[in-house]
């Protein structure tokens, strides 16, 4: 029998486990599971940064359901990504980062660091492959444990147990289906008696809805009590389709959005926390109305602000145990909600275009795109002012459609993201919409973009200022000069990069786009030059 070391029992294990993608940037810590990972079928899809790399497997995870695979170095592999990971487990992305580590002994080694500390308190789990013998099982405890709890594992893999005499892979168990807590029979009772009371209700689902797979059983609980559909930033996409939602809740809310959901005597959030940014600093909900949040972990519930009734359950499961318990609604939904809902999207809200000099209204930007590109699409966005306007304009088919790297709030994870993303679903078109500071952050992975000659399409919305900055600080009176730059030619960097560049000053300009869609045989970056001056309402009520 062939005598395989541990490293490679890793990457056979994990094969094994069923993963075909992974990504990484390889040191000598990881090059061995990574290639033996590689030879026993996965593909393997080399980033320039770790920041990418982790971003790439979250975006992947998040719009396949799958759980993302990234490997990396030890020591410095391991910091840079750090961002990366901390946004993964806020998101609850259930996600594998395999790292190298130095060993138990070189107490003196320069790669010599904590990794289990450092991930654990960015809120991932933390494992270990602890020796030749138990490697697969490692591996597969890990992996459980990612499924399970729905978020990033660390599997740490010290250079010395790498070396050691492994046994083959046992064929691996598959993780068990995670444990759905379903609310319980009192629970249910105190929220159906609210949904009896009440004759306005709203249902807000969250990415706790999305990880749950609930939009089929709230769509059936909307129908049951007449409730208007709307989900938070991190759950579009849930309603896509039902004449019944009225999209975002929160400061991206439409007018329309904004007047049902603040008009609701009962709110029924689902995996949303309600934080601020839902709730437009608790403006949308009104100060009469009884508040109910469904939510798997327990200390997720009330954090933001009080609520009547927490109930603690998977949003799926609750919904359909409200359903098979008969539960039944006042909510009117007529022709004329529906004429309402219909007529009152953000596309359809009319504005006074601000574009000027050479630069675009961001608003008319997003709604051509919108116009362009194919429904069958992902939006990736990035973090800043911008970030606003592809959630408010572009539609999405369903919540996979949406990758929002907002659980952390950084800059600079949008590209990445989208990366994976299109690797996770090449049958949809995916557009990364980035601020011009974000798209500077993660030059690296433009390189990513070409090499890997993906069909995705990065816009760019270029203010040359850290747009969000300026919006905040500016009306304040206080300078700005700092967070404004000169020009940045993005086309001849993406052209730099290998991919095709492109400089839209006009929404005429986008035709070029139209062009690309009918071929796109690699990626096609728009450096979309957008006005500075005009600032987002939501980020002008955040600030003030
Ligand atoms: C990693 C990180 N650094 C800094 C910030 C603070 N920050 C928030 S938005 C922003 C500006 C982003 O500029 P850009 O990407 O051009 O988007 P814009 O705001 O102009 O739309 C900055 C620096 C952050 N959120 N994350």
């Amino acid at each position: 029998m062939e005598s395989l070391t541990a490293a490679e029992v890793v990457g056979r294990t994990l094969a094994a486990l069923g993963v075909r993608d992974a990504f990484g940037v390889l040191g000598s810590g990881n090059y061995m599971a990574t290639q033996t990972l590689h030879a026993a079928g996965a593909a393997f899809h080399h980033a320039r940064h770790e920041g990418g790399a982790i971003c790439m497997a979250d975006g992947y995870a998040r719009v396949s359901g799958r759980v993302g695979v990234c490997s990396v170095h030890q020591g410095p592999g391991f910091t840079n990504a750090m961002t990366g990971l901390t946004e993964a487990a806020k998101a609850r992305t259930p996600l594998l980062l395999l790292a190298g580590e130095a060993p138990a002994a070189a107490l003196r080694s320069n790669f010599r660091l904590d990794q289990a500390a450092l991930a654990t308190t960015v809120g991932a789990a933390a494992e270990r492959v602890h020796s030749g013998a138990s490697a697969a099982d490692d591996v597969a405890r890990a992996w459980r444990r990612a499924q399970v709890e729905r978020r990033p594992v660390l599997l740490s893999m010290p250079l010395d147990v790498q070396a050691q005499p492994a046994p083959e892979a046992a064929p691996a168990a598959q993780a068990p289906a995670p444990h759905v807590p379903a609310a319980s029979p009192a629970a249910v009772a105190e929220v159906a008696a609210l949904i009896a009371a009440a004759r306005r209700p709203v249902i807000i689902a969250g990415r706790g809805a999305v990880l749950a797979g609930a939009g089929a059983a709230l769509e059936a609980l909307g129908e049951a009590t007449g409730a208007v559909l709307a989900t938070s930033a991190m759950g579009h996409g849930l309603f896509a389709g039902s004449p019944w939602a009225v999209g975002i809740s929160g400061g991206f809310a439409s007018p329309v959005a904004a007047r049902l959901i603040a008009a609701s005597d009962l709110v029924l959030a689902f995996g949303a926390s309600l934080t601020r940014w839902t709730t437009r600093d608790g403006a949308l909900i009104d100060a009469g109305a009884r508040v109910v949040q469904v939510d798997v972990e327990p200390d997720a519930l009330g954090a933001h602000r009080p609520v009547d009734v927490a109930v603690v359950g998977d949003a799926a499961a609750t919904a359909r145990a409200l359903l098979d318990a008969g539960v039944q609604g006042s909510g009117v939904r007529d022709d004329a909600l529906a004429a309402e809902i219909a007529a009152g999207s953000w596309r359809d809200d009319p504005y006074e275009d601000a574009g000027a000099d050479g630069r675009m209204d961001p608003r008319t930007l997003s709604i051509a795109l919108d116009g362009l590109l194919p429904p069958e699409r992902t939006v990736a966005v990035d973090s800043g002012h911008f970030m606003g306007f592809p959630p408010m304009y572009l539609r999405v088919p369903d919540p996979a459609g949406f990758v929002f790297t907002q659980a952390f709030q950084s800059i600079g994870l949008g590209l990445a993201s989208g990366i994976g993303a299109a690797i996770a679903r090449p049958d949809r078109l995916t557009v990364a919409c980035l601020g011009d500071g974000g798209a500077l952050m993660a030059l690296p992975e433009l390189e990513t973009l070409a090499r890997l000659r993906l069909p995705m399409l990065v816009v760019v919305y270029d203010d040359a200022a850290y747009g969000a900055e300026v919006h905040h600080f500016g009306p304040q009176g206080r300078p700005v000069e700092l967070v404004r730059f000169g020009d940045t030619d993005f086309a001849a960097l993406a052209r730099a990069a290998g991919a095709e560049g492109l400089t839209a000053r006009t929404v005429e300009d986008l035709d070029t786009v139209g062009e690309w869609l009918e071929r796109r045989d690699g990626p096609l970056l728009v450096d979309a030059k957008i006005t500075p001056d005009f600032c987002a309402e939501w980020l002008e009520e955040a600030f003030k």
